[in-house]
């Protein structure tokens, strides 16, 4: 139903998104797109270049007076860096970046090629396209809100700063995990019926592709390897109030990739930055000869903004498979299919 396309280098003149598929008569207020891009910014541990740039998105297109007409939407955010041109050439791939793969694949004798798109600057504008998504499932009273729960091993908040601090000391840096519960998504989204439509794997794979990410779970996660069936799946009750309900939330909201009503809650873990101060080896692509890793500006710790982003993936694949499920042109007919599908599920 939905589909986006990013475009945009990290030091180019800006980021550009093409959001096709949102339904007609949707009002949106570009303040909370900027407010999610701010909080893509922030978060303990950000690097120099987050001082240079204040995110500020521009809804170019498929807007009339601030409602949605069924059009694709376009999205710019300008670089304040747009230094491209100026930059030098990067000739020491450095290790956990796509540098060597991407000028092995491409035949480049200059990873910046590679790097300019490959940097996770990409995801202010995915960003964008996510809050668009988020003002959509609001209307049906869907949240998506992300928390950070460990830094370098650490889960107690002042000792997960103390790790960033001395990361930074160190002139290293470090990964975590941040939790994302999405709240208010009715039973029935998603499908059993074709690998691709199922939720889970649509989650997982947006997620998956925001630069770092190592690890998705649903719920129990990788908890569910120690524990017998009858100690995980959560059974299943009714009452005339609540309808279908459980007392547990192993399954993480997610059954055979339907949501069953519960809380969708993933777990995702994202590996310490790749650009080091204090670099590691590598090869002069050059010479061929040993040499230590290029150093270019970058984060000590991006677990908190990444968390930001995978709330936006989230949005847009809840977005999808809303429309999926109760038609795609119009909010009003969308509503209405929404109310009665409720009431039969009572
Ligand atoms: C980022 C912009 C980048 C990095 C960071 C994320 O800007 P610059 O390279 O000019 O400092 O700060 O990118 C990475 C850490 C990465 O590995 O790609 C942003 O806007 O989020």
């Amino acid at each position: 139903m939905l589909r986006f396309l990013t475009a945009g280098e990290s030091h180019g003149k800006a980021l550009l998104a093409i959001l096709e598929g949102m339904p007609a008569g949707l009002k949106v207020d570009k303040e909370q797109i900027n407010q999610q891009l701010k909080r893509r910014q922030a978060g303990f541990g950000r690097g120099g270049r987050m001082q240079i740039e204040s995110d500020k998105a521009q809804v170019l297109c498929g807007l009339k007076k601030n409602i949605t007409i069924g059009s694709p939407i376009g999205i710019l955010i300008e670089n304040k860096d747009s230094s491209i041109e100026q930059l030098p050439r990067v000739v020491c791939p450095r290790p956990g970046h796509a540098d060597l793969a991407g000028l092995l694949k491409y035949g480049f004798s200059d990873a910046r090629n590679v790097l300019e798109r490959a940097s996770a600057r990409e995801t202010a504008v995915r960003v964008g396209v996510g809050a668009v998504c988020m003002i959509l499932l609001k209307e049906f009273g869907v949240s998506i809100l992300s928390r950070v729960v460990m830094i370098g091993g650490e889960t107690d908040v002042k000792k997960m700063c103390d790790r960033i601090v001395e990361a930074r000391d160190k002139k290293d840096t470090v990964g975590g995990i941040f939790d994302i519960a999405i709240k208010g998504v009715p039973a029935g989204l998603g499908s059993y019926a074709q690998w691709d439509g199922r939720l889970d794997a649509r989650l997982a794979q947006m997620i998956i592709s925001i630069p770092g990410i190592k690890a998705v779970e649903f719920g129990l996660g990788s908890g569910y390897a120690a524990k017998f069936g009858s100690e995980c799946h959560d059974a299943i009750y009714y009452s005339r109030k609540k309808g279908y309900f459980r007392k547990s939330n192993n399954a993480g909201g997610i059954e055979g990739g339907l949501s069953n009503g519960e809380p969708i809650i993933v777990r995702v873990c994202m590996k310490p930055i790749s650009t080091l101060m204090r670099p590691l080896d590598s090869v002069n692509i050059t010479t061929h000869k040993p040499a230590k890793a290029s150093v270019e500006r970058s984060d000590i710790c991006a677990v908190e903004s990444a968390g930001v982003v995978a709330e936006s993936c989230c949005a847009f694949v809840l977005a999808d498979a809303f429309l999926e499920k109760f038609g795609s042109d119009c909010l009003t007919d969308i509503k209405t299919n929404y109310k009665n599908y409720i009431k039969r599920l009572r």
